[in-house]
């Protein structure tokens, strides 16, 4: 008598045999202007907007080389986003950009933000712009706790107004074992955000205004699936907050960067590089109850796309292009990610053939 594996049975409990809407593979090729550059990392782009006939992207950008975090030095640059700067670009095609300038600096001594800005998104929403970032104030340890600020502007170009403090910061409720540097030490984990809240992504939905980002625990552990990264939500009636994190946090239990994008009523998600759902493209109905629509392969990394103003012609068109970061070389430059329009709808097409 035939009976069923345990592979077969995860595949029909999973669903694994739904349609092929959401599936999809990426091409990728090189950019003008924000391409390789020895001795500067341009890196984790913004989303892309449109403005008149002008696309518009924010990135992280620093100078020199980085040294991790022991060599004793407060000020040693210790990733390749410490003492960073947002920069924006603009381009006419989406393929040739020039880097226009600075559009968010780090603060004074003393403030929150002193030490590194870096990963910005972007929103744009009734004839304002809203960009919301990672800050990190000096010294930069393994322990320093990573928050989320915003600047606020009337133009794409600036000037960006700052608010006074972080709209979001990690839960309050872990704490560390001894006085080590060491974050995976803990008396208590606390939340899935207890140690830090990055990689924002700023969305107007229902009527208010959705921050998504991505959580560390204090003490994360490796799991079977890697790296302990989830992403959560908090929503707020105003931009500028307060932001009150959603009582469904942590919304996935995988994820690296935020890549999300509008579809009808709901939210699509590509979750990448950390987690047992890595590499899917996801899709909530009401923004926070995520499933699995597709398992997709070589995923861009830290994606912006482009923000279409028609996201509702087709699930991926959210997705279609974009710029994404490539961190495999010594100085971290952006690629240009396509959806492949040939491979949408794969199997339908195989079907027909
Ligand atoms: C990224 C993002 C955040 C992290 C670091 C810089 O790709 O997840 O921004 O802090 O790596």
């Amino acid at each position: 008598m035939r009976q069923e594996s345990a592979a077969m049975r995860r595949a029909r409990e999973r669903n694994y045999q739904k349609d092929s809407t959401w599936y999809c593979q990426f091409k990728y090729s090189e950019v003008h202007g924000l391409g390789y550059e020895e001795g500067v990392h341009r890196r984790d782009p913004s989303s892309i907007i449109k403005v008149g006939e002008t696309y518009y992207v924010w990135y992280t950008k620093s100078i020199g080389p980085s040294v991790g975090y022991d060599t004793g030095d407060l000020d040693a640059k210790v990733w390749p986003w410490d003492w960073s700067d947002i920069w924006y670009a603009t381009s006419a095609d989406g393929i040739h950009w020039q880097e226009q300038g600075v559009a968010v600096c780090r603060g004074e001594s003393g403030s929150y933000d002193d030490r590194s800005v870096f990963t910005p998104e972007i929103l744009a929403h009734d004839g304002h712009y809203y960009l919301v970032y990672q800050v990190v104030q000096h010294p930069y340890l393994r322990r320093s706790k990573e928050h989320i600020g915003m600047a606020q502007s009337d133009s794409p170009n600036g000037p960006w107004m700052k608010l006074n403090e972080p709209i979001l910061s990690p839960a309050s409720n872990g704490e560390w074992f001894g006085d080590v540097d060491n974050r995976h030490l803990v008396k208590a984990r606390g939340d899935f955000d207890s140690h830090k809240t990055n990689d924002p992504c700023l969305f107007y939905y229902n009527h208010q205004f959705y921050l998504y980002y991505k959580g560390y625990p204090m003490g994360e552990q490796l799991t079977c699936a890697g790296r302990e990264t989830k992403w959560g939500v908090a929503i707020a009636d105003r931009p500028e907050g307060p932001y009150i994190k959603s009582e469904y946090n942590p919304i996935t239990n995988s994820g690296h960067e935020t890549l999300l994008w509008p579809y009808r009523d709901g939210m699509a998600a590509l979750l990448t590089t950390d987690g047992p759902e890595r590499n899917t493209i996801q899709y909530a109905r009401d923004g926070l109850q995520f499933e699995i629509e597709a398992y997709i392969e070589h995923p861009p990394e830290a994606g912006g796309p482009y923000r279409s103003e028609q996201p509702d012609l087709h699930p991926l068109e959210g997705l279609r292009w974009g710029l994404s970061h490539e961190i495999n070389s010594k100085w971290h430059y952006m690629i240009r990610f396509e959806v492949d329009e040939s491979t949408k709808h794969l199997c339908n097409n195989r079907f027909n053939h």
